[in-house]
């Protein structure tokens, strides 16, 4: 089922569900190379969810601000490689939808516990706004807060389940979201976490 959730963001409902066992190896696999870490904002503050990444650019934030990495931080190591799983699952679903030649080159992995969210907040630290971003959600639910371009305007809010996936681009490319604190609850696959990939490609190599 797909829920059109504004002009170009789409909502996938349960589509991940029968790999999600397959997704959860390979995010062990690569948080056994880059594991989960907290990062710290340029304020001192510390964001929420437990992050990794994995593909040629990781997502990293640190005193000195956010940015797009080739080596992790934590290892002096490259990033882990993508898994082919999940490239063609975002591939594949963004063609299904408005995006048929989205390639992604960065995978952000979060890692959320229960009372922790992501305040509401624009996707922007990428060079390129003409792709779109894909989104899949694994283990206990979430919902998320779905605004405008503007930060003062009214958001919807969404329940996101395992294996559902978000896309959006184009004109929705900049819109405002966040994550409510999730609740404390047991997935069989995943315990008390929420497990969410973030697929973007950044418009840069390095
Ligand atoms: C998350 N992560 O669940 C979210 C997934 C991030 C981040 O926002 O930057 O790491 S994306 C949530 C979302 C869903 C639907 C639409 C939009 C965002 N949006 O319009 O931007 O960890
Ligand atoms: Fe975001």
């Amino acid at each position: 089922m797909v829920i059109k959730l504004a002009e170009q963001s789409y909502l996938l409902k349960g589509v991940a569900k029968q790999i999600a066992e397959n997704l959860l190896t390979e995010i062990n696999q690569i948080s056994a190379l880059s594991p989960f870490r907290q990062m710290s904002t340029k304020r001192g503050y510390y964001v929420g969810a437990k992050m990794t990444n994995c593909g040629d650019l990781g997502w990293v934030s640190d005193n000195k601000g956010y940015r797009y990495t080739a080596i992790d931080p934590l290892t002096n190591m490259p990033w882990p490689s993508m898994p082919e799983l999940f490239e063609s699952l975002a591939e594949e679903n963004a063609s299904l939808v408005d995006f048929q030649h989205f390639q992604p080159n960065a995978c952000l992995i979060n890692q959320y516990t229960p009372g922790v969210g992501m305040g509401l907040h624009q996707d922007k630290d990428e060079k390129d706004f003409t792709q779109p971003i894909v989104s899949v959600s694994l283990g206990v639910p979430a919902i998320f807060q779905f605004g405008g371009n503007k930060r003062n305007e009214t958001p919807n809010y969404h329940l996101l389940e395992h294996g559902d996936i978000v896309i959006w681009g184009g004109v929705d490319r900049l819109r405002f979201h966040g994550i409510k604190p999730i609740k404390l609850a047991h997935h069989t696959l995943t315990g008390q976490f929420r497990y969410n990939l973030t697929f973007r490609n950044t418009g840069t190599t390095i």
